[in-house]
């Protein structure tokens, strides 16, 4: 039987289901570059630029092992700029028995690819994508049933399965969770080490100048492009976030700092999600080095906790709940994007600071994006569609499946709480405390009303009245609305009609 082999752009592991059983003297392995995919939103350049450049050093490596690799570049002439023209065109090319797939990463590839059978008039396998560590049934089963889908409790559960962090049944430490730890400022005396960055080779140099040319008006910039695009410089990315970040990842995973895009972050998350790196050998390195001492267990626990739990609860959520999960708006926010999300161009210091190393690197890490771009989106309003199509676009690592459910559950809770017990809504204390942001912006944190305040202030009491009807009968919410019923009604007026002003004054995008 001949096969053609059809492998996506995120999709770029030796071990994909989709290569399972590869005859390397009769199979094609179909790979292509098309338009559709650079443009259903308007990604970051270098987004595309990771994708496009990892896809072709992929497609080299399999060449190099002997397979027939059919490599369709965007700017073949003959290019018909879909998944699904693409195929067609392939199929006219090999006269091939079936064509084996692995499922996409995202609902809008899913149902295209759904179709292909009957459009085509060949036979499809779609097979399960098993890079992850919770199957889609083993997430149904546990979630089926249950009232709340918390993700500590799923993260119990793949901790006692996987073993991971378990002493005789137990969590290592006594504990499953050692976040309370993992909440500090960054001191003035620890310096973030520098981080190992990957100049462009020839290939990469290539796909940089095409992205450039067609898709150079594009949101940020491409100049400053240092992500892993083969399978050797994941592994070295990885090896570095052991050997220089990981021991301090737990301590300073919720600071910021000014002129520090990465702090003690794993930058991983790209390599992940296009498949350079698998999520089990990325949490098997970080216990390794728990074994060997090189890292303390508060480190190791919040690290394999962002994967085997964080990671894999989105996922089972995504495909638990779509399509019908990215339609709720349970705080019904309307506004549109502000202008600044594109450009930067705002006097909030701490906005200016998580959009611009945005545009900069194609990444923010967790706190920026959930209590900088994601809360300020929250406080204001903003309608979940808009702001779930800018953290699609300007994210290197962003696909919906892990994208839709961080933005639309956890930061905004559009979900109506699936996700998250109560939002994520912080005013300027949180940020003052975790980052050295306001010291150097023309508001003031400690203020809460008048010209100097942090607008951040107002906005936070400004939300919780606008929401006491769908938000004060939650327990976990009962401590805020309490302060607010404290207020004089003089001083509730006066939070109101600044942040309409406020409000009134943002530039839509
Ligand atoms: P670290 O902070 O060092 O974490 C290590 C790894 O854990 C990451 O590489 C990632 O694989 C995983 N991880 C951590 N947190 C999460 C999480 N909440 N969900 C899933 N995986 C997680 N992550 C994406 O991969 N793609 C997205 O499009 C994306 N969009 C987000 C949108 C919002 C509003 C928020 C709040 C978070 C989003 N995240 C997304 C999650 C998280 O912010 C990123 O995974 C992380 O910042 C990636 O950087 P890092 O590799 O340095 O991660
Ligand atoms: C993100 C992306 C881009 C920009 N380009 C391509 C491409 O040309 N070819 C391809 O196979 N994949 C690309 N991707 C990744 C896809 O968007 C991703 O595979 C689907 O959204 C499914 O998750
Ligand atoms: Fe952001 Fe307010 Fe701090 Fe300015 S004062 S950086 S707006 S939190």
């Amino acid at each position: 039987m001949r096969t053609l082999r059809f492998v996506l752009g995120d999709q770029l592991s030796r071990g994909l289901s989709a290569l399972a059983g590869l005859d390397v003297e009769r199979d094609v392995v179909l790979l292509v570059e098309v338009q559709e995919e650079a443009t259903y939103v308007r990604h970051h350049q270098q987004k595309i630029a990771l994708v496009l450049s990892a896809m072709r050093h992929f497609a080299d490596e399999l060449r190099a092992e002997g397979v027939a690799v059919d490599y369709v570049r965007l700017d073949d002439p003959a290019n018909t700029g879909s998944f699904t023209g693409e195929l067609g065109r392939a199929l006219l090319r090999h006269a091939v028995d079936r064509v084996v797939v692995t499922e996409p990463g995202e609902w809008r590839v899913f149902e295209r690819m759904r179709s292909w059978s009957h459009a085509f008039g060949t036979s499809i396998e779609i097979r399960e994508d098993d890079r992850f560590l919770c199957s889609h049934r083993r997430f149904e089963a546990w979630a089926k049933g249950r009232k709340a889908l918390r993700m500590e409790f799923f993260y119990r559960e793949m901790r006692r399965e996987t073993g991971w962090l378990m002493r005789e049944g137990e969590p290592e430490g006594g504990r499953w969770n050692f976040d309370p730890e993992n909440r500090k400022a960054l001191p003035r005396d620890v310096v973030p080490p520098s981080r190992l960055r990957f100049p462009p080779d020839a290939i990469t140099r290539e796909v940089m100048a095409l992205v450039a040319q067609r898709f150079g008006d594009h949101f940020g910039e491409l100049d400053s492009f240092g992500w892993a695009v083969t399978r050797s410089d994941a592994l070295e990315a990885l090896a570095e976030f052991i050997a220089v970040a990981l021991p301090r990842f737990g301590d300073y995973q919720d600071a910021m700092q000014r002129g520090e895009d990465f702090l003690f972050h794993a930058l991983l998350s790209p390599c992940i999600n296009i498949g350079l790196l698998s999520p089990r050998e990325v949490c098997e390195a970080a216990l390794s080095a728990w074994a060997q001492g090189e890292a303390p267990l508060p480190a190791v626990e919040g690290f394999v906790r962002q994967i085997l739990g964080w990671r894999e609860y989105v996922r089972g959520l995504y495909w638990l709940r779509m399509p019908g999960y990215a339609a709720t708006n349970f705080l019904e926010a309307s506004r549109p994007l502000p202008a600044f999300y594109w450009t930067g161009e705002t006097e909030l210091r701490c906005l200016r600071e998580a959009i611009e190393g945005t545009r900069r690197n194609a990444y923010a890490h967790h706190i920026q994006r959930l209590m900088i771009t994601g809360n300020f989106a929250l406080l204001a309003g903003i309608a979940p569609a808009e702001v779930e199509a800018w953290y699609l676009i300007v994210y290197a690592d962003a696909f919906e499946w892990v994208e839709l459910p961080n933005t639309h559950g956890m930061a905004l809770h559009a979900d109506g709480g699936l996700l998250g017990s109560k939002p994520y809504a912080a005013s300027g204390a949180y940020i003052d405390r975790m980052s050295d942001y306001c010291g150097h912006c023309i508001y003031r944190p400690k203020i809460k009303l008048g010209a100097d305040a942090c607008p951040f202030n107002y906005l936070y009491w400004h939300f919780l009245m606008e929401n006491q009807r769908r938000l004060a009968g939650n327990p976990r919410m009962a401590m805020p609305y309490r302060t607010l019923a404290r207020m004089t009604v003089e001083r509730r007026d006066e939070i109101a009609r600044q942040s309409r002003e406020f409000l009134a004054g943002l530039d839509p995008s």
